[in-house]
């Protein structure tokens, strides 16, 4: 097998998937109680994917704490720590913030939702995001344990680099515990390459489940919504990010668009970037060249606090809401809906659909109607899949920006285009 190869199937796979769930879809197979909907796509498809993600969900929280614990031991010094956090945090607040002002600006350039017709079957329910303080309270886990039963991500994050930080301070007694993380995470990112290995097949699933349930009527009742929110989200990945990745760090966006692709796939078909952490984790510190010191908590902090796709599907939903119920957000209420979408995406953790409540968060604020999410609630998933390929793209890029500007990128790793494979 070639050098790529794994990359390359999965991509294959993807294709695939494509095509057989639109051949099911345009086939109008995929109809309720019908053979192909209860043991293809709601049997077989399901079951598959659910299993594949459930294996990677299975990583993250001991991947996560182990190479936490390898990434704190091996800065060894806590004011560098500190800086790294520091600029993740900043990079990931500036580039969502960026985001969501250009999807604005785009859906009010094209008028999106103007004279449409409001009147709509589809109802939504909102659901409660937690008020900030209670984000900030939560980052302190009361029982550890149960935050990685729970899989809640700040909390373990705390707790991994106190922990850590810990373990250097005891010093030479404490060195038969680092060692041990050390080996735990070796372990760790060789489950990563035994789960990857079957990766080709459940992105093909995932895939072909995802397009076969796609409403492809609904999508072209929403045509303007979805091509102004899709054409944000490329602006904002291919413009964005690389012109912030080149001004910030001097790394090529070709490479970085070259070889984060296999991430966006799994992004793409899991809809989560929690679930892509293991994926992402790797490609970050094997593909790029960053040194686990910094990948190990940009990597995780982002998937949860930065979601540059989400806020466009915030600022372009706004907009067209707005429009269609004839609402006149001004400059303020626009003001409001950056803020707003920005400390959403702090407090709640990279899983699907998460965006819609966000959403309901953000209309209540300014005064939208929350029924109003049902018009775009038909489109979502596919909405989901391509913000969180983009959410991800951030998280890998800003974990290049901080390592290259901290000193801890390989810059011989990053210019290889063939460098790091899942192959086992
Ligand atoms: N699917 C999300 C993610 O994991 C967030 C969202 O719903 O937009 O990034």
């Amino acid at each position: 097998t070639g050098k790529s190869s794994l990359t390359t199937k999965v991509l294959v796979g993807m294709a695939l998937g494509i095509a057989v769930g639109l051949a099911i879809n345009l086939m109008g197979m995929n109809t309720p109680g019908s053979f192909v909907n209860e043991y293809v796509v709601g049997g077989l498809f399901n079951a598959i994917g659910s299993m594949f993600i459930n294996a990677l969900k299975m990583l993250v929280v001991p991947l996560v704490i182990f190479s936490l614990i390898c990434g704190v031991c091996g800065i060894g010094d806590i004011r560098a720590l500190g800086r790294v956090g520091g600029k993740s945090f900043a990079l990931y607040m500036l580039t969502t913030a960026v985001a969501i002002a250009t999807a604005i600006i785009i859906a009010s350039t094209f008028g999106i939702g103007k004279g449409m017709n409001q009147a709509s079957d589809a109802s939504f329910s909102a659901s409660e995001a937690p008020p900030l303080v209670q984000v900030l309270i939560d980052i302190i886990p009361s029982n550890p344990i149960r935050s990685m039963a729970n899989g809640d991500m700040l909390p373990i994050i705390f707790f991994s680099i106190l922990l850590g930080i810990s373990m250097l301070l005891v010093g030479r007694k404490a060195k038969a515990m680092i060692e041990a993380a050390e080996v735990a995470n070796e372990v760790m990112m060789k489950m990563v390459t035994i789960v990857m290995s079957v990766a080709p097949y459940a992105v093909f699933v995932l895939i072909a489940k995802a397009v076969a349930e796609l409403g492809i009527d609904l999508l072209a009742s929403l045509a303007g919504y979805v091509a102004v929110l899709v054409g944000a989200l490329l602006v904002h990945l291919f413009v964005t990010l690389m012109v912030v990745l080149k001004v910030f760090s001097g790394l090529s966006p070709t490479m970085f668009l070259k070889k984060i692709r296999n991430v966006q796939v799994f992004a793409f078909s899991t809809a989560s970037s929690n679930a892509t952490i293991p994926v992402t984790m790797r490609t970050v510190t094997e593909r790029f060249g960053v040194n686990n010191s910094v990948a190990s908590f940009s990597v995780p902090f982002g998937a949860t606090i930065n979601m540059d796709g989400t806020a466009i599907m915030q600022g372009v939903a706004t907009v067209f809401i707005a429009n269609v119920y004839g609402v006149e957000l001004g400059v303020v209420g626009y003001l409001t809906v950056i803020l707003m979408s920005v400390l959403a995406s702090i407090g709640t953790a990279g899983v699907p659909g998460v965006g819609l409540i966000m959403l309901s968060m953000v209309f209540a604020q300014v005064g939208l109607p929350i029924e109003g999410i049902g018009l775009v609630l038909g489109v979502d998933r596919l909405m989901d899949m391509i913000r969180t390929a983009v959410n991800v793209s951030g998280d890998a890029a800003v974990s290049c920006i901080v390592a290259k500007s901290e000193g801890k990128l390989d810059q011989r790793v990053f210019d290889d285009p063939d460098a790091g494979t899942y192959e086992t």
